[in-house]
């Protein structure tokens, strides 16, 4: 029983799977070196003109869609937008497969957010997502799990990223969808995942990056109900033309919703699904049938639209040698 305390699998999604067979994801590891950072911020500064320096802030939306059955209580997943100009922006998803065990997934996921927001004050935590992750992880109390990713705008336009499991972010310029983080599971529907247990995942084990945004960047973050249900283009297609924050992410969300409900729709989840061997058994297959479908889930977008405000190098309230 202790390896199911490591990791707890969802228990949601396809319950039909006729295999169980497991793969081991380890997809390629992004790497950011801290000690980039005061190299990068000089270079912000010599690029722009010595008169006028740009600070890049988001614009934020949010928007939540519970599980159907989860209307009432609000679902499992989490979220929190703060900091300084909404700089720091982060999702908690409660691994729901606690239930079983009668704890409620929510309170790890939301407690979590909490603590985000209360270790955000500490001059450490509110420059390295990593470090923010491990204070937030160690101070919530609350039994169970989540998966989490949090992400933070440093004036410069450098987005730094910490993620552990498969909540996920998007960057989309001009159009274009120009960087994806890359989820981490021990196995199919069982994420790399923060939890109450010592044997869980750590900020240790988040997958940390960074990506340099400009004046105009769209920003999507999404728990796995998102990027279960929306393909990329999709996501894409359905943002290009909006540049309010809070219309792009129910739009986003709404989106994955509706082909969440659509038994029909060949969802990224079943595409995974049937890429790990689960799919119908082999005599539906000869009739031509394959596993498909949304993946009903609590949904949870956050859109952020970078801007810029331009400053006088002369104004010393600027604080760009973070
Ligand atoms: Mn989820």
């Amino acid at each position: 029983m202790e390896i199911i305390a490591m990791a707890i699998p969802r228990n949601f999604g396809i319950r039909v799977l006729e295999t169980t067979s497991t793969s081991w994801i380890s997809p390629s590891k992004f790497t950011w070196n801290p000690s980039r950072k005061r190299g990068m911020i000089k270079m912000a500064q010599t690029e722009a003109s010595p008169d006028v320096i740009k600070e890049l802030s988001l614009s934020t939306g949010t928007y939540l869609i519970p599980h159907p059955k989860k209307v009432e209580t609000g679902g499992e997943d989490a979220f929190f937008v703060g900091g300084c100009n909404g700089s720091v922006v982060a999702i908690a998803d409660g691994v729901s497969g606690w239930a079983e065990r009668n704890v409620n997934p929510a309170l790890f996921s939301r407690e979590l957010m909490r603590n985000v927001s209360l270790v955000i004050e500490e001059e450490q935590a509110n420059f390295d997502p990593v470090i923010l992750l491990k204070k937030a992880h160690s101070s919530t109390t609350s039994m169970g799990s989540a998966t989490v990713i949090i992400a933070m705008l440093e004036r410069n336009g450098v987005l730094k990223i910490a993620s552990v499991g498969d909540c996920g972010l998007r960057v989309i310029r001009a159009g274009q969808l120009v960087f994806t983080t890359t989820p981490r599971e021990h196995y199919f529907d069982c994420p790399f995942q923060v939890s109450s247990e010592a044997n869980g995942q750590t900020y240790r084990d988040a997958t940390v990056c960074s990506v340099q945004l400009m004046e105009g960047d769209a920003i999507i973050l999404g728990s796995d109900g998102l990027f279960d249900n929306a393909f990329d283009r999709e996501i894409v297609s359905t943002i290009s033309d909006i540049k309010d924050a809070a219309e792009a992410a129910k739009l986003v969300a709404n989106l994955a919703h509706n082909h969440s409900k659509d038994v029909n729709f060949d969802s990224p989840y079943t595409q995974e699904a049937r890429t790990m061997g689960y799919d119908v058994p082999d005599w539906k297959k000869m009739i031509g049938k394959k596993l498909k479908g949304g993946k009903l889930d609590d949904i949870t977008v956050i859109v952020g639209i970078v801007s810029a405000n331009s400053r006088s190098s002369s104004d010393n309230t600027l604080k760009l040698d973070t």
